[in-house]
């Protein structure tokens, strides 16, 4: 019986954001299935996935991915997923300016439809292992990271650079927003059975684990 209760303490819905071919898919594949391709299926609408991360010995947290498609013709699906998530991945790509400059718009677009609740946002410079074509410094991305009040990180899904801290510096983040009431969960779940609790989907930003472990 006890090996069917949820083995994670928190779970915590994260969106990835930013324009079409930044990335998006390539870096939660490479952190969640450890691959890489060069010929990538754009994002149609939303896929999900899944990962589990250990902040702490025995404190164990479920992380939930929308992984959104850049593309505009897709704005009013993947809008409907920014509700209910606690992070968010924004992205872009360091040799492409045009999704540097889109940041701030996603961020805003992100924040005006879940207000007024809040979220935790990374701000991502993606395809770091193509430094010769770089079109954007790494001091003016800290300094838009500064304005929009978060922390920055540059990755690559190709040679595997600092993918995992990325996720465990948004994960970080977002445990500790919640430990100082920055963020707070809408609803903590509390639900009749453990079963409920495994297979409930339903919680807007985490579950509590009420069972023993
Ligand atoms: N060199 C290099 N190429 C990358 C990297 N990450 C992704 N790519 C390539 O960039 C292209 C677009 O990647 P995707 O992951 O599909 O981009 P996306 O942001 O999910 O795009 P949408 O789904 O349309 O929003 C693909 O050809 C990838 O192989 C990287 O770290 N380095
Ligand atoms: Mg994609």
């Amino acid at each position: 019986m006890s090996q069917q209760w949820p083995r994670w303490q928190y779970q915590f819905r994260v969106i990835m954001l930013g324009d079409s071919t930044v990335g998006k898919s390539s870096l939660l594949r490479r952190y969640t299935e450890g691959v890489f391709l060069d010929a990538v299926n754009q994002t149609v609408g939303v896929d999900f996935y899944v990962q589990f991360v250990e902040l702490e010995p025995g404190l164990r947290v479920k992380l939930q991915f929308w992984d959104t498609a850049g593309q505009e013709r897709f704005r009013s699906v993947t809008r409907s997923y920014y509700r209910n998530s606690a992070g968010g991945m924004l992205l872009f790509d360091l040799t492409n300016r045009a999704s540097f400059e889109s940041v701030r718009q996603w961020h805003r677009e992100v924040t005006d439809t879940v207000q007024p609740f809040r979220m935790v946002f990374l701000l991502v410079g993606h395809k770091s292992d193509l430094a010769g074509q770089r079109r954007v410094g790494r001091r003016e991305a800290e300094k838009l990271a500064a304005a929009l009040g978060v922390q920055y990180v540059e990755t690559s899904a190709k040679d595997a650079s600092n993918v995992v801290q990325a996720f465990q510096m948004l994960t970080v983040a977002i445990y500790q927003a919640l430990q100082t009431g920055r963020l707070a969960a809408t609803e903590a779940c509390v639900h009749g059975s453990p079963r409920a609790l495994q297979g409930g989907g339903e919680c807007p930003y985490w579950f509590l684990n009420y069972f023993p472990q």
